[in-house]
């Protein structure tokens, strides 16, 4: 891991006020980022959760998992996720994002898209459960997928490709001002997890 082999790239926020996005291309090396893979895929206990729009009940196209301390959960798109206790081996990876970033974290919702043809659509993480402006580092392992920003007001657009092994942080105001998405591909088979790493004050 080497501490200095990161990009900033500035995000415009509105007015005069800026973010950045820290993004770490090679965070971890590539039996790690493979070992943690095959964990993730082989030892979480996915859930397949449903959304209600107008009505219907269409499955998300994702797995997903919500990890923080017992007892507690997390609620979004009317999707209420029981925390599960981190496991050993999260708790390592949730204590190395730490010292990287320098930011605390308590949580963390990991997604895993099956192949190219799972996606998450334009949201921002800006549940009032995160509190003001929540920061949230985001680990990609497997395929090579492309995270996508829009901001709310200009529409202006960032893309950013997200390799085996990185390790990109939203700093402030992010979830503000902008959406995000890792849209549907033709161009992907291999599955993708993501750990994002998240703050909540209970
Ligand atoms: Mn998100």
């Amino acid at each position: 891991m080497d501490l200095f082999d990161h990009q900033l790239i500035p995000v415009r926020l509105t007015g005069e006020r800026q973010s950045q996005i820290a993004f770490w291309p090679n965070w971890l090396d590539n039996d790690r980022a493979d070992s943690l893979l095959s964990q993730a895929i082989n030892h979480i206990d996915w859930r397949s959760d449903v959304i209600r729009i107008a009505g219907k009940t269409i499955p998300i196209p994702r797995l997903q998992q919500w990890f923080g301390a017992p007892k507690t959960s997390y609620t979004y798109s009317n999707i209420r996720l029981q925390a599960v206790a981190f496991p050993d081996w999260i708790e390592q990876l949730r204590e190395q994002v730490e010292v990287q970033s320098g930011e605390r974290f308590n949580r963390a919702l990991v997604n895993y898209y099956r192949d190219g043809s799972d996606s998450v659509d334009w949201h921002a993480d800006d549940e009032a459960e995160l509190g003001f402006e929540p920061l949230v580092a985001s680990l990609s392992l497997g395929a090579e997928r492309v995270f996508q920003l829009r901001h709310n007001l200009t529409q202006e657009r960032l893309d950013i490709s997200l390799p085996h092994g990185s390790l990109l942080l939203m700093g402030p105001g992010i979830q503000t001002y902008w959406q995000h998405r890792i849209a549907k591909t033709k161009k992907v088979d291999q599955p993708r997890v993501n750990f994002t790493f998240r703050y909540m004050a209970q």
